[in-house]
């Protein structure tokens, strides 16, 4: 079988194209990698091929050895993956050292996202205990979330709790709530660093003024978070335009949530003050 028809390239080329189908891709913004199952792996062997050379990874990923992640293209765009799978992805093997990588299959005249240190990194962090989980990692630039951390305080536990109210269904979509990270420098081991740190507690990092990293066990899952943060950062969005909240959803609310759906709930993002002032005040007065 084409490379291209099995179903996880299938799911990657639907991720990409609803992705960019959200406005969350302009240009060559964002970026995808999966990492294979040992099925996958064996059922596209036929394909790859072991001619390109190896590349160094300059913090090594030893837990990752033996490893394949298909993954979208440096420069290439989401909008173009669907058309041509094989100039805009590629995969690419890590070495068993997990010090090394190379292209196998794809990226015909490319080579890996430019933001392969911090995929890596997550990946590595994500996979272990139990290496079924957490394939997916998905970067993409969604305008209101980005709109948000020029707002809000960059600070983990009042974004959670910010995004929790905007959606009934959030504490229960991450629980764990999500961290930010201050403007780093894209593609660089520093970006890698700051949001491996944060991921060790979340699924979801936010880097200010840039975007967004989520993981996800399946691509369905990993969209359907990015698209619940995006939903919820415009809900803010028009809240603050429409000159702040008269009222909101209180932490006995959340609580009370939690005990019903046996939610463990982030404590620093349960008991943030919900009366931020930023600029405007954002919330006018808390029904208790
Ligand atoms: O792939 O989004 O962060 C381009 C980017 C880098
Ligand atoms: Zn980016």
């Amino acid at each position: 079988m084409n490379l291209e028809e099995q179903a996880f390239a299938q799911e990657f080329i639907r991720l990409a194209t609803d992705g960019d189908a959200r406005g969350w891709h302009e240009r060559n913004g964002g970026n995808l990698s999966y990492r294979l199952t040992a099925a996958e792996i064996e059922a596209c062997v036929d394909c790859f091929h072991n001619t390109a050379p190896w590349n160094a990874i300059r913090t090594a990923v030893p837990v990752l050895g033996g490893a394949f992640f298909l993954l979208t293209g440096s420069g290439k765009c989401m909008r173009n993956v669907r058309f041509a799978p094989a100039e805009n992805t590629g995969i690419i093997e890590i070495n068993a050292a997990g010090n090394a990588y190379r292209l196998v299959w794809g990226l015909t005249d490319g080579k890996p996202t430019s933001e392969l240190p911090t995929h890596l990194a997550v990946h590595a962090l994500k996979c272990t205990g139990g290496k079924e989980g957490n394939r997916v990692i998905y970067h993409a630039h969604p305008a209101h979330l980005i709109a948000l951390t020029f707002i809000l305080p960059l600070d983990d536990a009042l974004f959670t709790r910010e995004l929790w109210e905007m959606d009934i269904e959030n504490p229960i979509v991450f629980p764990e709530g999500i961290g930010i990270v201050p403007w780093v420098i894209p593609g660089s081991e520093a970006a890698a660093a700051a949001t491996l740190e944060k991921m060790r507690s979340y699924r979801v990092v936010v880097w200010a003024h840039h975007g967004t990293f989520v993981c996800g066990d399946t691509f369905g899952d990993t969209f359907g978070l990015m698209d619940v943060l995006e939903k919820s950062a415009q809900i803010c969005g028009e809240i603050i335009a429409m000159g702040g909240k008269r009222q909101t959803v209180t932490e006995k609310n959340l609580r009370d949530l939690a005990d019903m759906y046996d939610l463990k709930l982030n404590e620093a993002a349960l008991s943030a003050n919900s009366e931020l002032e930023i600029g405007i005040k954002l919330c006018y007065t808390v029904h208790k």
